[in-house]
């Protein structure tokens, strides 16, 4: 029997439809039926919902707690130190894990100054990432440049290791002619073909679903075209994030349609001032992975080579077998306040944040680790800052002088062409700034009222 791509028989699909697919040679596993008949003097359930359930007599409600929470897997500890199985490390060369260091403290250094510049009204809003650099960093180094990302916000650690340049993060925070996303977004909204990266949005979780469709796209495309190189989708989201309906339909629709997706939790403890203890009850987001028949680790955040590992492993795993989603839960502190607009302090002690920033964080620890192996030291630290400092506020100060998009790009990109109404808006503008010319300073804006 011919099966469409949504896996029903054709004679149940509409016939124009029946034409356009059926050029497409793919084969998908269907299950024929969902009525699985119960033998007699069967020890087992039977029912389609639950077919290895086994009977029993005792009314035993399952309790949570009755389950041991799941462990948080580790390489390093926080002095540096490997505490992974012996002769187990992951296979990375030392100039490698200099170069995450090095997007690590890039990440750290722009953070600070775009922090300063906001409050200073250079930018209207920031997101730093501080304490989450490991998660990002370390899992972006195990993708492959074709598999595609999905970001939150706090994620810039993934975008500078995939190679965005200093200039595409500066252009988009200062909405300048150079941002990709002609300055149409908040600051810290990337995107970008190439890495290839959509772009943030930010409505929380609605990249969930989206990317558990780009999977199941990827996975079609992989079917088509089996000499392609082999991708998966990377979709990244806080804990908070996973309180939304989003996140439950996408990890459904990834297991139900076996996609080749990892999913990376950041769990930072915090959804701006809710901490995790009032954000649910079960064993945190990981939990939920396998109640959705989705296999599932914890990880320990601000160990990037675990993170790494991790990531790594997770990425062949979602490629097998015609591919299947997989599930991260990336443990870490959001040090930082939630974004420019917050002030952590009014909901979380000092203190705390402080012990933290002490005890543990994964650029700490990673220097600890390079240290321990004589691959770094008190100058090149002071050095290497120095340098990155230097290149960030360079490209600052280029972007922030760089001409605004040509004003005609408000009204451009949402169709292929102006619609009438756009068009009719547009001329408007025009008319207006014409009328009041003293109203308008156009000189930053690329080509003046010839932009528009
Ligand atoms: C649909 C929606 N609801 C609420 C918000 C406001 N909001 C922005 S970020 C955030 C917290 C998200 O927390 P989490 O997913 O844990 O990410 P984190 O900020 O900790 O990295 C909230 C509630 C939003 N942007 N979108
Ligand atoms: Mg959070």
């Amino acid at each position: 029997m011919a099966i469409s791509l949504t896996g029903r028989c054709f004679m149940c699909t509409p016939r124009r439809r029946v034409a356009a697919l059926s050029s497409i040679p793919i084969k998908v596993t269907v299950r024929w039926s969902n009525s699985i008949s119960q033998r007699p003097r069967s020890d087992h359930v039977r029912f389609p919902g639950a077919v290895n359930s086994k009977f029993t007599s005792e009314m035993i409600f399952t309790q949570p707690s009755a389950f041991p929470t799941i462990p948080t897997y580790r390489v390093i500890d926080s002095d540096g130190v490997h505490v992974g199985k012996p002769n187990r490390f992951p296979e990375v060369s030392d100039d490698e894990v200099v170069s995450w260091y090095k997007n690590m403290l890039t990440v750290n250094i722009m953070d600070l100054i775009m922090f300063e510049a906001q409050r200073q009204g250079r930018l209207s809003f920031y997101m730093v990432s501080a304490g989450e650099e490991g998660i990002t960093v370390g899992s972006a180094a195990a993708l492959s440049q074709h598999d595609v990302v999905f970001a939150q916000y706090r994620e810039t650690g993934v975008f500078q290791q995939r190679g965005f340049t200093l200039k595409q993060f500066m252009s988009q925070l200062f909405a300048n002619r150079n941002d990709t996303g002609k300055g149409r977004n908040m600051p810290v909204h990337y995107g970008s073909v190439n890495p290839r990266a959509y772009t943030i949005s930010s409505p929380l979780a609605t990249q969930i679903p989206q990317a558990a469709g780009a999977a199941y796209s990827v996975k079609l495309q992989a079917l088509q075209n089996p000499n392609a190189p082999r991708r998966i989708v990377a979709c990244y989201f806080g804990e908070g994030a996973a309180s939304e309906g989003d996140f439950h339909a996408a990890l459904n629709l990834a297991a139900t349609r076996s996609c080749p997706i990892v999913f990376i939790c950041r769990n930072n403890g915090y959804a701006i001032s809710t901490p995790t203890l009032e954000q649910y009850r079960g064993d945190g987001i990981a939990s939920r992975g396998i109640g959705y028949g989705i296999d599932t680790i914890r990880v320990d955040g601000n160990d990037i080579f675990a993170v790494y590992e991790v990531m790594k492993e997770a990425r062949q795993m979602a490629l097998s077998n015609g591919g299947r989603p997989v599930l991260i839960e990336a443990m870490s502190y959001r040090v930082s306040h939630h974004s420019t607009s917050d002030d952590s302090f009014a909901y979380r002690a000092r203190v705390e944040v402080e012990d933290w920033k002490r005890r543990d964080n994964p650029i700490l620890r990673l220097r600890k680790w390079l240290e321990n192996r004589g691959l770094w030291n008190e100058e090149l630290e002071l050095q290497t800052r120095d340098q990155l400092r230097k290149a960030v506020l360079k490209e600052f100060g280029s972007a922030e002088r760089e001409k605004k998009p040509p004003l005609k790009a408000m009204f451009t990109d949402v169709y292929e062409n102006l619609t009438e109404e756009a068009e009719e808006q547009r001329r408007e503008l025009r008319r207006i700034i014409e009328t009041y010319p003293e109203e308008y300073d156009l000189a930053d804006y690329d080509g003046g009222i010839k932009g528009l």
